[in-house]
């Protein structure tokens, strides 16, 4: 399927006028680009703004009608960047460019206007008369309507007599990538890091345009641009001229930058004794630091902090607390409107503890302490990012501090990027799952939406899971992720079904039996995963710090915690984390009818059973078999599963383009191979403690424990 690069050359001059400075180097490598890559196969590239000729002739009909010239009231350059999208949209649907008039009576209009609904990012979409207006507060806002616009056009949607309006639930919606300064990406699965440090701020790549496109178009806000575990560097006076050459990229498109800052720079860049947070010139060097930075990017976003976690530098260094550190960031980038991002993903080891309970344990006894310029960055999890967890109890416990949500969209626990994995379902069951903070009804989305708690700020995070990759996620379908996170962010409640549907019709564009089968395969695939990696809620199991592949078997690692061991505590009676009153105990940090439903044995969830229990191996659950029968037959349909997946993907040869196809064909077939080593050596492994069978009907695996071990070594993933 040929198909031209995503960033047309009659961008080019609209942008141009807005950015003087690097117009020349700008025009040249994209011209450049457009000459060597005008057609080619669907790489990817394009992600879910394929602008492709649409089919139908009577849609492309009634849309051309509507869309045929266009009315600005007032333009700046976001305007600019709508407009230029929406001539880009039109050229490539319709096959002909809607026109800039000066003439009010055009059939599309795009106004700022006050709005009954006052976000500022909020949008309407309204026929009135013979003319579509998309209105905003703000051009943030017409922009994200006419993005809705577009997508309503992809879908197939009748543009009659529209009336939408529309805002988002959440304030802040933000990428993190985990980029380091040398190109690497910390858990990154796509390639190197996009942006390239070594060339900025002279070079503007094309790619940093399109990554704008894309998260504009569904929402997204705000991306720190490098690594929690930070180098000190992103902000000496060198790097913060790169990252306003972003900034200026990404302002057009509603996007503010952010950095993750390292706590002891006052040391290592101001060469100053202490990093302490009540030392009187540390807080002087943070405070000139947060003016240097607000003097080159008057709208920078703010601060992340990672502190005090897996080695980091923080205010327990110094004896102070993360409330002590967290406040005087605060305080020094407040009088310039920046937030700080604290991550409340802190876990010392405790001989006696769980680490399910450390960051609850760190951070309840603040709440309210923080200035308000400080938001609490929690993990959906209290652990790190598995296959599935229980919500973190602190989704519920901060009354008085804005606590924000951060899921992963790169998939270090989920398979890399060989195996499929649409996240939204996992998203949605944590979103969904109520806290009962204030009463029946209190869920994650209205803990995060600031509904629950009436937050004053409101944020949902993804750590990125893009790179230099040509199709930027390595795995075609984790593209949806990325999507997901933008829908979700803008409205938490929105369902994963619907996501899929879109995601799936806008970047495939086939017929409806192709999408139906792409969002089943979609929708299935996060539980087929859990089923061959980590049924019945066992977690923690794979590969030590490299995190690929099963390793139930680590027993020893510089920290107890690191271990699988730690986590599935199988021995000879059963297996899981005892969490109840006669274990840790963790579970008293949940609200009182949430840890009712976890508590029992008898009546939790399996899907959640050993993450609270010690189930004895011959326990009957209610599927009618034990906990080993159970855990075993999932390991065994999982795998099958993925054998499915295999052969309902075939049936899409000719049906999708053919380089995706042929690109998750191979990724498939991988993914079955680590699936059965995942089942293979899981259920092998776990035998020793059970001295059970493999129950009928299930084979045998045909290979050694001895041999499957060693494949984390065949893999090279060490
Ligand atoms: C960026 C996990 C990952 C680390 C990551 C950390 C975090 O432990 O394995 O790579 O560090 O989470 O979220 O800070």
């Amino acid at each position: 399927m040929p198909e031209n690069i995503i960033f047309p050359a009659h961008f080019l001059p609209i942008f141009a006028s807005f950015n003087h400075l690097r117009k020349m180097r700008f025009f040249l490598s994209l011209l450049l680009s457009f000459i060597c890559f005008g057609t080619y196969a669907d790489d990817g590239y394009r992600l879910w703004l394929k602008y492709d000729p649409i089919k139908n002739p009577a849609l492309k009909a009634g849309y051309s009608k509507k869309l045929n010239s266009v009315f600005i009231q007032k333009t700046n350059e976001t305007i600019a960047v709508a407009v230029a999208e929406l001539k880009y949209a039109t050229r490539g649907m319709l096959g002909k460019e809607i026109l800039e008039t000066k003439a009010p009576t055009s059939s599309l209009k795009l106004e700022i206007t006050k709005l009954a609904d006052i976000s500022l990012e909020a949008f309407e979409i309204k026929t009135i008369k013979t003319q579509i207006v998309i209105s905003g507060n703000t051009s943030n806002g017409v922009l994200y309507g006419v993005f809705e616009l577009i997508r309503k056009m992809q879908l197939g949607e009748s543009l009659e007599n529209i009336n939408v309006a529309s805002s988002p639930k959440i304030h802040l919606r933000m990428l993190n990538h985990w980029d380091n300064n040398n190109g690497t990406i910390e858990r990154g699965y796509a390639g190197m890091s996009m942006w390239k440090w070594y060339e900025l701020p002279e070079r503007i790549d094309p790619r940093y345009i399109d990554y704008a496109r894309a998260n504009a178009s569904i929402g997204i806000n705000g991306t720190v641009l490098n690594n929690v575990n930070a180098s000190a560097r992103f902000i000496t006076g060198e790097y913060l001229g790169k990252v306003k050459a972003l900034a200026d990229v990404y302002r057009p498109y509603g996007i503010k930058v952010y950095l993750s800052v390292n706590f002891a720079s006052p040391k290592i860049l101001g060469k100053l004794k202490t990093a302490d947070p009540l030392d009187p010139e540390v807080q002087k060097w943070w405070k000139e630091k947060a003016d240097e930075i607000y003097k080159l990017i008057p709208d920078f976003g703010g601060f992340l902090v990672k502190a005090n976690s897996e080695g980091e530098p923080g205010p327990m260094d110094f004896g102070r607390t993360h409330k002590d550190g967290a406040n005087m960031l605060a305080e020094a980038i407040a009088p310039h409107g920046g937030l700080v991002i604290w991550r409340a993903f802190v876990y010392n080891f405790d001989p006696k503890g769980d680490r399910f309970a450390a960051a609850y344990n760190e951070f309840k006894k603040f709440d309210g302490e923080f200035l308000p310029n400080v938001i609490i960055q929690v993990k959906n999890g209290p652990i790190d990012f598995q296959v599935r967890e229980p919500i973190s109890p602190l989704f519920g416990a901060m009354e008085k501090t804005p606590v924000s949500i951060e899921f992963q969209l790169t998939q270090e626990y989920l398979g890399w990027a060989t195996h499929w994995v649409y996240e939204a379902p996992m998203f949605e069951e944590v979103l969904k799952t109520d806290t009962y903070a204030k009463g029946k009804g209190s869920t994650v989305a209205k803990v995060i939406d600031g509904e629950a708690f009436k937050y004053p700020i409101t944020s949902m995070v993804g750590v990125a899971n893009t790179g230099s990759d040509r199709n930027w996620t390595g795995h075609p379908m984790a593209q949806a992720n990325w999507y997901t996170l933008g829908r979700l962010a803008w409205n938490p409640e929105m369902n994963s079904a619907t996501i899929a549907d879109e995601w799936a019709k806008i970047t495939f564009r086939s017929d409806a039996k192709t999408t139906e089968t792409i969002k089943k395969l979609m929708l299935e695939s996060r539980e087929i995963y859990v089923n061959y990696t980590n049924p019945l809620g066992v977690h923690h199991v794979m590969g030590e710090s490299h995190h690929f592949g099963p390793e139930p078997w680590v027993e020893k690692a510089p920290r107890p915690d690191w271990t699988a061991l730690y986590y599935h505590r199988a021995d000879s009676v059963g297996i899981g984390f005892d969490r109840t009153e006669k274990g840790s105990n963790s579970l008293a940090q949940y609200h009182p009818e949430l840890r009712a439903k976890y508590a029992d044995i008898k009546t939790i969830e399996p899907e959640y059973l050993l993450w609270f229990h010690h189930a004895p191996w011959n326990m009957q659950l209610a599927t009618g078999r034990s906990v080993w029968n159970e855990m075993v037959s999932r390991y065994y349909e999982g795998v099958k599963s993925v054998e499915k997946m295999n052969i309902e993907w075939a049936t899409l040869k000719g049906k999708v383009d053919e380089e995706t196809f042929e690109n998750v064909s191979a990724r498939l077939k991988t993914q079955l191979k680590e699936a059965y080593w995942w089942r293979d050596a899981s259920v092998l492994y776990f035998q020793k403690f059970s001295k059970m069978p493999v129950p009928a009907p299930y084979p045998k695996p045909t290979r050694t424990f001895e041999e499957l071990k060693a494949l984390v070594d065949v893999y090279h993933v060490r």
